[in-house]
């Protein structure tokens, strides 16, 4: 090490020099008290989760109920994605699209340089080595995120594979590494007491993309914070993947066995809060069906020797939206919970030192601490977790996970579904009438906003393959690149494409469809599909089930319920090809051929 070194660089356990001047120039800037490097041990975690306990940041539960498991509660105003302040930093605007926001970068790193000078005064420093995808895939992804938090650090642990053997494996092959850089923009004053929960009330997540470089600023919050999450594995790496020749998609990805034992992967684009983790964790509710899990929000896709289109899960965790997860609904993920080793964010606690969260059991406590640390009864008239409370859970503690989730190849995908929460339109599942048909569906996708990003709930946009707020470059570039690459996949092996809706209303306002473990119907349907033998109806949009061609042994709904769910309306369809145009024509001139006729072909079916 070099004498000039810094002194708070003693001591580091690399002497790889890239890492080591960034983490320097990191440290000169932002001047933390000290530097700590993540080794990814046990007994680090149990030291900072201590440490948290210790500073207020984490509620240690009963150990009896939720073992090794913490709760944390955020600043009311940190509790989502931040989308307005979420930029792409290209150096031409016109690579950012129209779908993110963008600054020139210069000006951006003018800009955070100033937030990031001294944000570290009196904290901790954090270096985190992490690799997203396997360690030992065939290109590793590596990147190392500098963050100023303890909570972090703990949850990235349980995120994403991080730690000394990511170290050494980076300095070994002198990798590249995506340089993360995070503070929360809450420095200390000598003396001053710091709060369980520091944060900036500006928040910038921003994107250097030709440099694969991420800078997040003022929040401690999942997508925000996490970096290797949506920062990394879908922004940075959508870019990646252009340029390289894959897909990085918000898509879960899981394996279905079929009675004769046929194994279908298929994975699914849903946007946020839409269905992603409780498709994956399955419980079908007919027989001889079996879903195991491959993974529940990220999927990577490239094409294998045969031109088969193949996909791993890039993390190690799961970061899942608490409310609506029960005993009922998805018992899998109920069991994985309970296993502890997690952190909850933002739920409510019981009064003997468990979490609750509405929807969790039928029963609702009758006292609870609410996630704002407020005495709550049922009948407080309002929900006592945050819509966006999220439970942190290692992927393996699923009972049901599939064991090539840790196969660095990955597996071969057979169908796509896309889907999104609309009320009106959209009917249960709609087989498209071709690839092309279905890119369509997956660059129409529309679904109303949740809790999962700051704003407004309940409003209508488009949201490409469930990607909107992920699209590291520019969103016809983006449908461009699928177009493409695709036509270089073995054609006879592309998966088959399905648009799907588990959130259509009847006319009294309730789900047309029970949902949850009786999607396995659709799911078998699909499979039924691609083997030619379950029937469809020809429609303007594409083949939906005929009554008799769903598996509906067990469920309690008449053949009038069914229809509200399954059919394709006419007028409805009508009624959406203005918005269909309107979202075309923001592309410019970016959009790909094919989808452009792909539009007019439906008008014309629609008449
Ligand atoms: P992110 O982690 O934000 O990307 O969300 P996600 O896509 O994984 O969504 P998740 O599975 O966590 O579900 C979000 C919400 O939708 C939860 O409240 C679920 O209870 C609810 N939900 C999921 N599947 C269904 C379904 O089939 N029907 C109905 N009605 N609700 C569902
Ligand atoms: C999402 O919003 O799609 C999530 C949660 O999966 S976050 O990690 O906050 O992005
Ligand atoms: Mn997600």
């Amino acid at each position: 090490m070099g004498a000039t070194r810094l002194r708070l660089l003693e001591g580091a356990p690399t002497t790889y020099e890239p890492l080591l001047s960034w983490v320097e120039e990191v440290a000169e800037l932002t001047q933390p008290d000290r530097i700590h490097w993540v080794d990814g041990s046990e007994a680090e975690y149990r030291k900072l989760t201590d440490e948290l306990v210790a500073a207020g940041t984490l509620t240690r539960l009963n150990p009896d109920l939720f073992p090794n498991s913490f709760a944390a509660f955020s600043d009311p105003a940190d509790v989502a994605r931040v989308e307005e302040q979420t930029f792409i930093c290209s150096r031409n605007e016109r690579d950012a699209g129209f779908t993110n926001n963008w600054m020139e970068p210069s000006e951006m790193k003018t800009k955070l340089k100033g937030l990031f000078s001294g944000s570290m005064r009196g904290r901790t420093m954090y270096v985190i080595p992490f690799v997203m995808g396997h360690l030992d895939a065939e290109d590793p992804k590596f990147g190392v995120e500098i963050s100023d938090s303890a909570y972090v650090v703990a949850s990235m642990r349980i995120m994403a594979r991080i730690g000394t053997d990511v170290l050494k494996k980076i300095e070994e092959t002198n990798a590249f590494f995506v340089p993360a850089l995070h503070s929360v923009g809450a420095p200390l004053e000598p003396g001053q007491a710091d709060v369980p929960w520091p944060c900036n009330p500006e928040k910038w997540i921003v994107h250097f993309p030709e440099e694969r470089s991420i800078w997040s600023y003022g929040s401690g919050y999942g997508g925000n914070a996490l970096l290797g999450k949506k920062c990394y594995a879908l922004r940075i790496a959508s870019v990646m993947a252009r340029d390289e020749g894959w897909l990085a998609e918000h898509m879960l990805i899981l394996k279905l066995t079929s009675p004769e034992k046929k194994v279908y992967n298929v994975a699914a684009a849903f946007p946020s809060a839409c269905g992603k983790t409780n498709l994956a964790l399955l419980d079908p509710t007919i027989e001889g069906w079996k879903v195991e899990t491959l993974g529940d929000d990220i999927t990577w896709m490239r094409f294998g020797k045969e031109g088969e289109l193949r996909a791993v899960n890039p993390e190690a965790g799961l970061f899942g939206v608490a409310p609506g997860t029960g005993w009922g609904t998805n018992p899998n993920a109920m069991r994985a919970i309970a296993k502890g080793n997690s952190i909850f964010t933002n739920v409510a606690l019981t009064d003997d030192g468990g979490v609750w969260w509405e929807g969790m059991t039928e029963e609702v406590p009758e006292h609870l601490t609410d996630w704002q640390g407020n005495e709550w009864t049922p009948e407080a008239g309002r929900p006592a977790a945050h819509p966006n409370s999220r439970f942190c859970t290692p992927i393996d503690q699923i009972d049901m996970l599939a064991p090539e989730y840790f196969a660095p190849n990955g597996v071969e995908v057979h169908a796509i579904l896309f889907g999104g929460r609309r009320k009106t339109t959209i009917p249960l599942v709609t087989q498209s009438r071709t690839w092309a048909n279905g890119i369509f569906m997956g660059a129409t996708l529309s679904s109303e906003t949740t809790a999962a990003a700051a704003g407004a709930v309940g409003v209508v946009r488009r949201d490409p393959m469930a990607m909107l707020p992920f699209i590291g470059y520019d969103a016809g570039d983006y449908l461009n690149h699928w177009v493409r690459l695709s036509a270089k996949g073995n054609a006879a092996r592309l998966p088959k494409i399905f648009l799907v809706n588990w959130f259509r209303r009847t006319k009294d306002g309730g789900f047309a469809w029970p949902g949850f473990g009786d999607n396995s119907r659709v799911l078998k349907w699909a499979i039924e599909r691609i083997e030619g033998a379950a029937d469809a109806v020809e429609t303007p949009i594409g083949f939906v089930p005929t009554p008799e061609s769903l598996d509906l042994d067990g469920l309690d709904m008449t053949p009038e319920q069914v229809e509200e769910a399954v059919h394709f309306d006419a007028d409805e369809w009508r009624a959406e090809v203005p918005g269909l145009e309107e979202w075309f024509a923001r592309f410019g001139g970016s959009l790909p051929l094919s989808l452009t006729n792909e539009l007019e072909g439906l008008k014309k079916r629609l008449g």
